[in-house]
């Protein structure tokens, strides 16, 4: 299924997106660190070339539906940096006015439609987007992104049964970091591998290696193709690794020395760097990139700290579909 080959400004747009992710995992942890943000991070580091390359083989209109550890998903699929940033630090510039934060960005002009702290209940939602552009034939494609553990939850089986069953424009990605929490995927799955799940649906399910830039974005292609041919869902498992706690400043002790090894021989991040590098990209352009990057980061760091917090007033607009006065 998987093409080895890739389109050089496919390569560059990864890339960039990629670190995009990188440098803002990077930019949220040094505000946390030294006290200028005071939030619950779910950190993404270690996933950032799983989401860089799926997003890079989606459309910007098409849909996205995320979890709390979900901010390399937004930044890939396109959400701007500046509303962003302030969302996450619950001030009235962010996405949703100050009023979600880091477990509810939503943002529907680059298709970001929901983002839930709900282990697992996300995958209904996006059958319901899915069934949506179905009904109304507009070629749109849902990606739905979860983690291993989610797959243990009721949600995730009814979903994959009904969006099989009406062949919706789906697609499942599973993340397979190894843990759920502070509990390592062999304690909380008995089978191999989650896409073994897929069978028995009848779905299609394709495993892949999610640190290998063009094995992940071929596969995210091909499964985008199908569902916009209109040939149903696809299961896609993405093998990956939380290179840190389950919140940024957890303690992680609880992994194995052996496992964090080998965490850091699969480091996505140098990974794609090389892979550029054998693609004929220059030092000096990767670095131009990410230099480019960084002054994103650090405006976007300025507008949220710039940024007021929401007032009173804010309390009920974007609530309801009629506002109800105070
Ligand atoms: C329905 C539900 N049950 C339990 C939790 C508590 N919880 C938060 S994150 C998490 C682990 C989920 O692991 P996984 O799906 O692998 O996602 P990861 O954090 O690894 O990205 C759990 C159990 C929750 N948020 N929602
Ligand atoms: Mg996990």
């Amino acid at each position: 299924m998987t093409d080895t080959t890739i389109d050089r400004d496919k390569l560059r747009d990864i890339y960039t997106r990629t670190m995009r992710v990188a440098r803002a995992d990077e930019k949220f942890r040094s505000l946390l660190m030294t006290g200028k943000l005071a939030v619950i991070y779910y950190t993404v580091r270690g996933q950032e070339l799983v989401s860089a390359a799926a997003m890079a083989a989606l459309e910007q209109d098409d849909y996205l539906v995320t979890t709390y550890r979900g901010q390399h998903d937004q930044i890939a699929k396109g959400v701007p940096l500046n509303p962003l940033f302030a969302e996450i630090a619950g001030k009235v510039g962010g996405t949703c006015r100050g009023k979600g934060g880091s477990m509810h960005i939503t943002h529907p002009e680059t298709g970001v439609m929901v983002t839930t702290g709900v282990v697992g209940s996300g995958l209904p939602i996006a059958n319901g987007l899915a069934l949506a552009s179905q009904n109304r034939g507009d070629g749109k494609v849902t990606m739905v992104c979860f983690g291993d553990g989610a797959t243990n939850i009721g949600a995730f089986h009814e979903a994959m049964n009904m969006a099989q069953l009406w062949k919706l424009p789906v697609i499942f990605l599973c993340q397979n970091n190894r843990y759920g929490e502070h509990t390592a995927f062999a304690d909380h799955t008995k089978v191999d591998s989650i896409v073994t799940r897929a069978k028995a649906y009848g779905m299609t399910g394709v495993k892949v290696d999610g640190n290998d830039a063009i094995a992940m974005y071929t596969t995210t292609k091909a499964a985008v193709d199908r569902a916009r041919a209109g040939e149903g869902p696809t299961l896609i498992e993405a093998m990956c690794y939380r290179m840190m706690g389950h919140f940024f400043g957890a303690d992680f002790s609880y992994m194995p020395p052996e496992h964090l090894a080998e965490m850091a021989a699969e480091d996505p991040l140098p990974r794609l760097r090389q892979l550029m590098l054998d693609h004929q990209f220059t030092e000096a352009e990767l670095d131009a990139i990410v230099a480019d990057l960084d002054a994103q980061m650090d405006a976007a760091a300025e507008f949220a700290a710039n940024s007021p917090l929401p007032g009173p007033e804010e309390i009920r607009k974007d609530v309801f579909e009629e506002e109800i006065a105070a």
